[in-house]
């Protein structure tokens, strides 16, 4: 059976809207995507779902090893602070975003701001991702998923699945947006790397380019990014995920993007995966983290690729032959009626083939794979 770790207090997080295009619509990011995907995988024999278990609340220490702990106090307060001190409302979005170029050639200014508003476009970037009464619990509840999937994998299971929401693929050191605030997916890679001393790779085929975890890993070489995504030419969020952007320092070349045609399908995208998984294995890693997204398919809202359910099993399939143990971290999708079907898809396809990770501490706690050294 398919271990997933899907905590209840996502509900928490539920804005009313979103802006983007131009409109204030109803979130695409919305509490019934994870209820969806929990359904179709709780009515599944091959898989068992479970509460994670909840981290304390001052307990920051796995999220502050890759964001700024000022992002973490700002999320934990903001939402309270503005209903005292600005107004009540359910939704809590910046207006004024603190863009470098606002203070060029008139010195870098006096660092966060007192007031919550001004901390608003300090912390985030972008208006898609609402701040509500819940969304601090959610988002932790989140990377409790994300690092029960991680333990169940170094504990010997060859697959596991955390039903993070919000995602958390496009929060950045010390940015959240793009419906994310926590990454999800870089703590797990992150704590994996720490705890073992082993290597780690994070594959991310969200349609969306995963520019939180790049810049996470950007300078380590402990960690290798790699990621198939819609060309940022045309796709959010277009400033990240060029193919020339490869890491840099201590991780040159442990990064790698592969920017995608609108209109691939299956096939076009299968051989597009099968470069990005050379990339991978290329990097040696012990432990595969995959930021799933489920937006390449062909009947999201918001995207422009044409992959269909089916293809979804063979890309877990074709990810699995590489014979890592995968940590699978649920980020976007937002076709609601065929969520849950490609989840359970890509899973199944995975726990066809995929390897169970020998967990060198069972023979010596000292040493890993024969020459790494535990802290
Ligand atoms: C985790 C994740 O998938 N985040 C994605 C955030 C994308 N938000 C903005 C998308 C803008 C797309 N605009 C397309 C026009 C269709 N109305
Ligand atoms: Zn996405």
């Amino acid at each position: 059976m398919i271990p997933v770790w899907a905590s209840e207090r996502h509900r928490g997080h539920d804005p009313n809207a979103e802006i983007e295009s131009s409109g204030f619509q109803p979130p695409f990011e919305h509490p019934g995507r994870a209820d969806v995907i929990a359904a179709a995988l709780s009515t599944d024999a091959c898989f068992s779902i479970a509460e994670p278990p909840r981290s304390e609340s001052g307990d920051t220490a796995a999220i502050e090893a890759v964001h700024d702990p000022g992002l973490v106090r700002f999320l934990a307060t903001a939402w309270a602070e503005y209903q005292r001190s600005v107004r009540p409302v359910h939704d809590v979005v910046p207006d004024v975003f603190a863009m470098s170029a606002l203070r060029d050639r008139m010195g870098p200014g006096r660092g966060e701001p007192p007031s919550v508003a001004a901390r608003l476009g300090w912390w985030c970037y972008e208006t898609t991702t609402p701040l509500t009464e819940g969304t601090y619990g959610a988002a932790r509840s989140a990377v409790d998923a994300a690092l029960a999937a991680t333990t169940s994998v170094m504990d010997g299971e060859p697959l596991a699945y955390a039903l993070c929401r919000p995602p958390g693929h496009h929060a950045a050191t010390s940015l959240y947006g793009g419906y994310c605030f926590f990454n999800n997916a870089a703590v797990a890679a992150h704590m994996a790397a720490a705890a073992t001393g082993a290597r780690v790779a994070v594959l991310d085929v969200d349609y969306h380019h995963g520019n939180g975890t790049q810049q996470i890993f950007y300078e380590r070489d402990d960690v290798a990014f790699v990621s198939l995504h819609g060309d940022p030419e045309r796709a959010y969020p277009y400033h990240t995920g060029f193919a020339e952007e490869t890491g840099t320092g201590r991780g040159r070349g442990s990064t790698t993007n592969v920017p995608l045609p609108a209109r691939l399908d299956d096939d076009g995208y299968l051989s597009a995966l099968d470069r990005a998984l050379s990339a991978v294995a290329a990097a040696t890693p012990a432990v595969l983290v995959v930021s799933l997204g489920l937006d390449t398919y062909g009947g999201d809202p918001i995207c422009d690729l044409d992959l269909t359910t089916g293809g979804f099993e063979r890309c877990g399939a074709a990810v699995a032959e590489l014979g890592i143990p995968l940590v699978v971290v649920q980020e976007g999708g937002y076709a609601d009626e065929a969520l849950g079907a490609n989840v359970s898809a890509w899973l199944r396809g995975a726990n066809s083939r995929s390897a169970r990770w020998d967990r060198p501490d069972r023979a010596d706690p000292n040493v890993q794979n024969g020459s790494v050294t535990r802290p």
